[in-house]
């Protein structure tokens, strides 16, 4: 149908990555039209491009209830943005657009929840071989990471335009061009400790220390780390690592324990990377599952129950720490998590110093696109006697 080629036609183009540095003197220029016209183009782009892989998902996912609703989510707002595609550029378009991207926002809240859903019924109704976990593990990482980089652009637009400009504020939409980091930090770890209270009644301590390697070379002026950067998408990161670590305190050293060793956090700015490491002596977890601990199919707990009222259905589902690491790599940073089973964990967040290689990391379709979820699970050439232990772990408090 109509639907069908327009997703052809704007399945051609590669998305156009921003750099952060392009989102501030985009937002700094400040010209809605301008931005209208990138974006009626760039939006239904970075949709038709991951709608497409939608399709190459394996068949009996797709067939799952919850993956059909998020299909149609995609298809209904695809369509919505494309009616700008031939209309005159005036007040009342520019108007309308703005409103039309806030109901798409609020339309798609609930996906990464809804796709979460999709992956249990899967479960729940079929075996799941290696190669189906793979191609999921493949298309979720490219699926999030086009909602991240998505909501960013449509946060930037209504953020700029939407009529509530707040000129007494630095940001620049959602981006602080002197983000303080150690004020994220603490703030992620306070909204943690609380859960954390809560949950065990008590909860460990903080230390923090920063080095500013810029500053001890004579670099700047002042030791204190500020960063160009989405302190949201940070704040997400921070608080999921922070409850992860708080967790395995408290469950490792038990609860009438009155004395619990305290997270430290070491936060460093080198030329290139901004590092931040949360260190925890939690107990640590094996080698074998730290890689687990970032897949969507070993995190996928059951659907938590009604009747428990507390529970946060995204921390319930434990798609947390595969998401953190998408935020971070969403503007070419990363997460790494180092374990010493028996002792403790550190997780480390690296970010980009610097604006102009923040650049967004966007999935790209094309027609070869469906060999990665055909690939084959490589034969073993190096000898190996062990099987995967598999235990599932719960990782967040919810
Ligand atoms: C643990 C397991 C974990 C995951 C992520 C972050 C910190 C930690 N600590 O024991």
């Amino acid at each position: 149908g109509n639907i069908g080629k327009m997703l052809d036609f704007y399945s051609q183009f590669n998305p156009s990555p921003l750099s952060i540095k392009q989102f501030i003197d985009f937002g700094l220029s400040a010209c809605e039209r301008k931005s209208f016209i990138f974006l009626r183009k760039e939006l239904p782009v970075r949709l038709a491009n991951i709608m497409k892989e939608i399709h190459l998902l394996p068949e009996n996912l797709l067939k799952m209830p919850s993956v059909g609703i998020v299909n149609n989510l995609y298809i209904t707002s695809f369509e919505e943005i494309i009616h700008f595609e031939k209309v005159d550029v005036n007040e009342t378009t520019l108007d309308k657009f703005c409103q039309a991207l806030i109901k798409i926002r609020n339309r798609h809240t609930d996906v990464v929840q809804t796709m979460a859903q999709g992956v249990l019924e899967l479960k729940e109704s079929h075996d799941v071989d290696i190669q189906t976990e793979n191609s999921i593990q493949y298309f979720l990482d490219r699926f999030f990471m086009s909602r991240i980089s998505i909501r960013m652009l449509i946060n930037q637009h209504t953020l700029l335009f939407g009529g509530q400009l707040n000129g007494h504020s630095r940001h620049v939409g959602c981006i602080d061009p002197s983000c303080d980091v150690i004020g994220v930090i603490k703030d992620a770890y306070e909204n943690a400790r609380f859960l954390c209270d809560q949950y065990y009644l008590a909860s460990p301590e903080l230390r923090v220390k920063q080095h500013n390697g810029k500053f001890e070379q004579k670099l700047e002026r002042s030791n204190e780390i500020r960063i160009i950067y989405v302190p949201s998408h940070l704040y997400h990161m921070l608080f999921e690592l922070f409850k992860n670590s708080m967790r395995a305190v408290m469950e490792h050293h038990g609860c009438d324990s009155d004395n619990y060793p305290p997270l430290e956090v070491l936060l460093v700015r080198g030329k290139e990377d901004i590092c931040v490491k949360i260190s925890d002596r939690g107990g640590g977890i094996p080698r074998s599952q730290t890689d687990h601990l970032f897949k969507y199919m070993y995190s996928t707990a059951p659907q938590p129950s009604k009747s428990d009222a507390h529970t946060v259905p995204l921390a319930g589902y434990g798609y947390g720490l595969p998401l953190s690491r998408l935020y971070a790599r969403y503007l070419h940073g990363d997460i790494v998590l180092l374990s010493c089973e028996g002792y403790g964990t550190d997780a480390i967040i690296y970010l980009k110093a610097l604006s102009t290689e923040a650049n967004e990391l966007l999935p790209i379709f094309n027609k070869t696109s469906s060999k990665f979820y055909r690939t084959p699970v490589p034969t073993a050439d190096w000898s190996s006697q062990c099987g995967g232990g598999m235990a599932t772990r719960q990782l967040s408090m919810s």
